[in-house]
């Protein structure tokens, strides 16, 4: 019956009802980092913005409710792939420099080696608050670096002498096979006074991965925000790790995604903290973080004890769906960008294979990079190393995917189960835009929940939300980017960037969320950040 029901939906039209225009007010504008002359594709737009978070300001307890708005949270923590970590403050919107990643040439930020002026996600990818970082002022960073660049892979702390870099040694990177050109790294760093807006502290290199290509780097780090000092979960990480363009490849590095002695194409679970669950877990081989036992491939010989599921082209967004009514409905949730056809939402399993480089979305990849029918039989070999196994596994399908065609989009970007109360209308619901064309849209959690259901052909529908800015309502955010890029001064006639559907030029929209569960959309084409703020 159920499965009728989601048939169903794919064959109703999107009804009036089932439509939302939300309505979003301008929030913070970065500074401009990147080039106005508007030759440029990623260094053409004005501020890489690419997460935003809200700083946590008490430990999580069983009593407090989550998505309960804190009276003392009161920053926002916002970074520029182009080199920036800013702090804001909510209340007067102040916008003040905290860390600066790019040292590249005679540039005044930390690292030397960061490569950011090419590749979508390159850069100073991600960052992530510890959950007890209101008592240890720790949080994780994620960022890109070419080994050939002639200069020191060690932090400079000249322009942030408050950084203490006197224990910091770089780890072996972790070896991906094929050819290589990058390295994402994952550094953790502890600010002993977070009530200030300078860095004064350590940092410390905690896992270093080579990438084959300049596409799909390490990407989003998450924890479950519903776990509890003391419980299995406080404080262990997933973290999203993209193919690097190993899995649209003509040769062997094709099957990077599937084989499970790499890191890419995966999502990784680890212990940052070598003191957190020494009991349950086994020390990493860089000694730098722990493993839990309960990972899927602990016990699997030549295997990569960190990979938690796998066979995905670029899960560079990922975080906990979490339903307060029913925590058994809590599920960790990727958006994965496909390769020319599938844009795909994936609830995430232990130990599942979601099929790429074999599969897209719910199709066959064939080896022209097309897709097609599945498989009679749809079961794919087990990899570990160069060879295949004689195991095979089912793989594991998406629960929302949309086409590369007109009225879709080129490049899945975040989406958050809503938990605010700005957008009533939105609660239950799962809201995710479309990186290049910047359409938003939004599903039916318990329609997604049960798409989860092993049956490729069943997904969740999804709604169109429009947007209300300034006064009028638009069908994305390309065009609201477009009017303030040209604002703020970009030369390009329409926007930096390119797309198959969204042509010349990217909106390059994503969403972040705060801890009162309101949602942030912002641009990186005109690098403001903007606050969702109602619904029509
Ligand atoms: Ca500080
Ligand atoms: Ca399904």
């Amino acid at each position: 019956m159920r499965g009728l029901l989601l048939a169903l939906a794919w064959l109703w039209p999107v009804s009036a009802a089932a439509q939302l225009t939300v309505e979003i007010k301008d929030y913070v504008a970065l500074p401009v980092t990147g080039t106005l002359d508007g030759t440029g594709q990623t260094d053409g737009m004005l501020a890489r913005v690419n997460t935003v978070r809200e700083e946590p300001v008490g430990v999580p307890n069983a009593a407090a409710a989550l998505g309960a708005p804190s009276k003392f949270a009161r920053r926002l923590f916002v970074n520029d792939l182009n080199g920036p970590l800013y702090i804001v403050d909510k209340e007067t919107k102040k916008l003040t420099p905290y860390l600066d990643f790019n040292g590249r040439d005679d540039r005044p930020g930390i690292f030397h080696r960061l490569i950011f002026e090419s590749g979508y996600g390159n850069g100073f990818a991600h960052f992530q608050f510890d959950p007890d970082y209101a008592r240890n002022g720790k949080f994780y960073t994620v960022h890109i670096e070419n080994p050939a660049i002639a200069a020191s892979n060690l932090p400079d702390n000249t322009h942030v002498r408050g950084l203490n870099v006197s224990g910091y040694t770089t780890t072996a990177p972790v070896a991906t096979p094929g050819p290589l050109l990058h390295e994402a790294v994952l550094v953790e760093w502890t600010d002993t006074n977070i009530s200030n807006t300078t860095f004064e502290g350590t940092a410390r290199e905690i896992l270093r991965v080579q990438l084959n290509a300049r596409i799909h780097p390490m990407g989003e780090i998450t924890f479950n925000p519903a776990a509890r000092p003391g419980d299995p979960e406080w404080r262990v990480a997933y973290i999203g790790c993209g193919d690097s363009g190993s899995g649209e490849a003509r040769g062997d590095i094709r099957q990077n995604p599937q084989r499970l002695d790499t890191l890419v194409g995966k999502i990784l679970r680890i212990i940052p903290d070598p003191a957190e669950h020494a009991a349950t877990s086994a020390m990493s081989d860089n000694g730098r973080y722990r493993i839990p036992n309960d990972n899927p491939f602990v016990s699997t010989p030549d295997a990569r004890k960190e990979i938690w599921a796998y066979g995905l082209r670029n899960p560079h967004r990922l975080n906990w769906a979490i339903d307060v009514a029913n925590p058994a409905n809590n599920r960790l949730i990727a958006t994965s960008i496909g390769l020319h056809t599938w844009e795909t939402v994936n609830i995430v399993h232990k130990g599942a294979n979601y099929g790429y480089s074999q599969r897209e979305g719910n199709e066959a990849l064939k080896p022209d990079n097309n897709t097609g029918p599945l498989p009679e039989i749809d079961k794919i070999p087990v990899q570990i190393g160069s060879t295949v196994t004689d195991q095979v596994v089912v793989p594991t399908y998406p629960v929302i995917e949309y086409g590369h065609v007109p009225g879709g989009g080129d490049a899945i970007g975040s989406g958050y189960l809503y938990t605010g109360k700005a957008i009533p209308a939105l609660r239950g619901k799962y809201i995710f835009t479309d990186i290049s064309t910047g359409r938003v849209w939004y599903a039916d959690y318990k329609e997604m929940l049960a798409a989860d259901d092993g049956d490729p052909k069943t997904m969740a529908a999804i709604h169109d939300v429009k947007i209300l800015w300034n006064g009028r309502v638009y069908d994305s955010m390309f065009p609201v980017a477009e009017a303030t890029y040209h604002a703020r001064g970009g030369k390009d006639p329409d926007l930096p960037g390119r797309g198959t559907i969204s042509g010349a030029g990217r909106a390059d929209a994503r969403l972040s969320t705060d801890a009162a569960g309101e949602l942030y959309i912002y641009s990186k084409t005109d690098g403001i950040v903007r606050a969702l703020v109602g619904a029509k």
